[in-house]
C-alpha cells in the first residue's frame, strides 16, 4: 500500500490532508479520520438498549468496522450540510416537510461521490473501499465525534463547528492506512435544555433519544399515528426539525451551500395538503421519488396529510376534508381529522359530523 512507504510522522500528516483534500473536491463539506478500533462504549450502550426501529438488528458489526471489511485499516467520515432557510410559508392548509427531505435524497448523491473516491483509491492504491449512507451497520454519529468531525449533542445529533446539525453523515471504510484525526472531546451543550423542552413528544432525554416516541419516527411509520401524538404532530408530513430549530448551535449555521438539498418546487416545503390527500400513485411518483421522504410510500404521506388537516388552523381544512372519501387506515385518521375541526369551527361541526 502507497502509505507504509511514508515514515516521518511530517509525511504522513502531508498526505492525509492531501487524501483530505480530495475527498473535499469530490463533494464534501468536512471529512475525518479515525482507526477501525471498536467503539466500546457505543457497543456496551447498544447491547443494554437493543436495536430500536429502522436500525440493524444484528448488533456487533454496528460498532465494529473489521466486520465492515476485512483488512479495513480506515474509517473516513465525511459531512455534507443540507441547511437552507425555510421559505415564507403559503396560505391555505398547508404541511411541513422537515430540511432533510425537502431537496434531492441524499444517500444516492452521497453514495454515488463516496464511490467516485473508492474507485480512484482502488486505481491508485490498489485498496478495497466500502461505503456506506444509512445503508448498512455503521453507527455513524459516534464514529464521526471519533473522527473529529463534531460532537454529539443533547438532542443525539452530531454538531459541527460552523455547520451546525444540518449535515448528513457518511462512511468509507478503506484498507488504506491514513493518519487519525484527534476524537472531538470539547464539551457542548453545557447546561442548555432547549431541545428537551421543545420536543412536543417530550422524547429527548440527555443523549438518549426514544425512538417510539420521536415524531421523525412516529410519521414515518406504517398503520396508525397513536391518539395521544397526533396533536404533537402538528403540520409535519415526514420527520421533525424541532429539536435542531431551538438549538443554539444552529442559529449561524452556513445555510444555502448547496443546491441540491434546497426544496424542489413539488413537494416544496410546505406541501398543499389538499393536493397530498388527492395524491395519486403517479403524482407520489413525479413529486416524491426524488426526495427522501419517498421510501414509505404515498398512504403514509396521505395519512399525515390527514392528521395535519386535523390540526391546521385555516378553515378551508374543513372543505377538504368534506370533499372526499377515505378508505381503511385513512377512514379513521380522517374521522379523527373531522372532530378536531369540529370543535375548532363550531358552525361547521353539523356538516362535519354528517359526512
Ligand atoms: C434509525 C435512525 C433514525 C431513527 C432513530 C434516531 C436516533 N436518534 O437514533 C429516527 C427515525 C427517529 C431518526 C430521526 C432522525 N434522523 Co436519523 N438515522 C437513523 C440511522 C439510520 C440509525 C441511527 C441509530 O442507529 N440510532 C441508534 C442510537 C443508539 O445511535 P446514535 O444516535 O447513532 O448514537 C448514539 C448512541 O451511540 C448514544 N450513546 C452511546 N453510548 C451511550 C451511552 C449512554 C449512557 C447514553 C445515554 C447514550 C449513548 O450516543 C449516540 C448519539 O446520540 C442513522 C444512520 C446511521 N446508520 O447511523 C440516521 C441518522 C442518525 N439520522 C439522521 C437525521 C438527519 C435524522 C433526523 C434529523 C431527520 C428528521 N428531520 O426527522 C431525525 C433526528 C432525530 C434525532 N433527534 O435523533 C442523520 C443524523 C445527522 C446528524 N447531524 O446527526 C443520520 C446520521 C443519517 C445520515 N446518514 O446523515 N433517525
Amino acid at each position: 500500500m502507497a502509505e507504509s512507504r511514508v515514515r516521518t510522522p511530517r509525511q504522513r500528516e502531508r498526505v492525509k490532508e492531501k487524501l483530505r483534500a480530495e475527498i473535499l473536491e469530490a463533494g464534501f463539506d468536512r471529512v475525518g479520520f479515525t482507526d477501525t478500533s471498536i467503539l466500546k462504549k457505543e457497543r456496551d450502550y447498544l447491547e443494554k438498549r437493543g436495536p430500536g426501529p429502522f436500525e440493524p438488528t444484528d448488533l456487533p458489526p454496528r460498532t465494529d468496522p473489521q466486520s465492515w471489511l476485512p483488512n479495513a485499516r480506515t474509517v473516513v467520515c465525511v459531512a455534507l450540510s443540507y441547511h437552507h432557510p425555510d421559505p415564507p410559508k403559503p396560505n391555505g392548509p398547508r404541511g411541513r416537510l422537515s430540511k432533510y427531505c425537502r431537496g434531492y435524497d441524499y444517500h444516492d448523491l452521497m453514495l454515488e461521490r463516496l464511490q467516485i473516491v473508492a474507485d480512484n483509491w482502488k486505481n491508485r492504491f490498489k485498496v478495497k473501499s466500502e461505503c456506506f449512507v444509512d445503508t448498512g451497520p455503521p453507527l455513524e454519529r459516534p464514529f464521526a465525534q471519533k473522527a473529529g468531525l463534531g460532537r454529539v449533542g443533547k438532542n443525539t445529533n452530531l454538531i459541527i463547528p460552523r455547520l451546525g446539525s444540518w449535515v448528513f453523515l457518511g462512511i468509507l471504510v478503506t484498507e488504506l492506512e491514513i493518519e487519525p484525526d484527534s476524537p472531538a472531546d470539547y464539551s457542548i451543550c453545557g447546561s442548555c435544555r432547549l431541545c428537551l423542552d421543545a420536543c412536543p413528544t417530550q422524547c429527548l432525554t440527555e443523549w438518549e433519544l426514544d425512538s417510539e416516541n420521536c415524531l421523525g419516527y412516529l410519521n414515518q411509520k406504517f398503520d396508525d399515528i397513536p391518539l395521544q401524538h397526533r396533536e404533537a404532530m402538528n403540520d409535519w408530513l415526514f420527520g421533525c426539525d424541532i429539536c435542531q430549530d431551538v438549538c443554539p448551535h444552529n442559529t449561524r449555521s452556513a445555510t444555502a451551500l448547496h443546491p441540491e438539498f434546497a426544496p424542489l418546487q413539488e413537494p416544496g416545503a410546505y406541501p398543499d395538503l389538499k393536493k397530498l390527500v388527492h395524491m395519486t400513485d403517479q403524482q407520489f411518483e413525479l413529486w416524491f421519488r426524488p426526495t427522501a421522504a419517498d421510501w414509505r410510500g404515498p398512504e403514509a404521506l396521505r395519512r399525515n396529510a390527514l392528521v395535519a388537516l386535523g390540526n391546521s388552523q385555516e378553515e378551508e381544512a374543513v372543505d377538504v376534508l368534506l370533499e372526499t372519501d377515505f378508505k381503511g387506515v385513512l377512514a379513521e385518521h380522517a374521522e379523527w381529522a373531522k372532530e378536531q375541526l369540529a370543535c375548532r369551527f363550531p358552525h361547521r361541526k353539523e356538516e362535519l359530523l354528517r359526512s
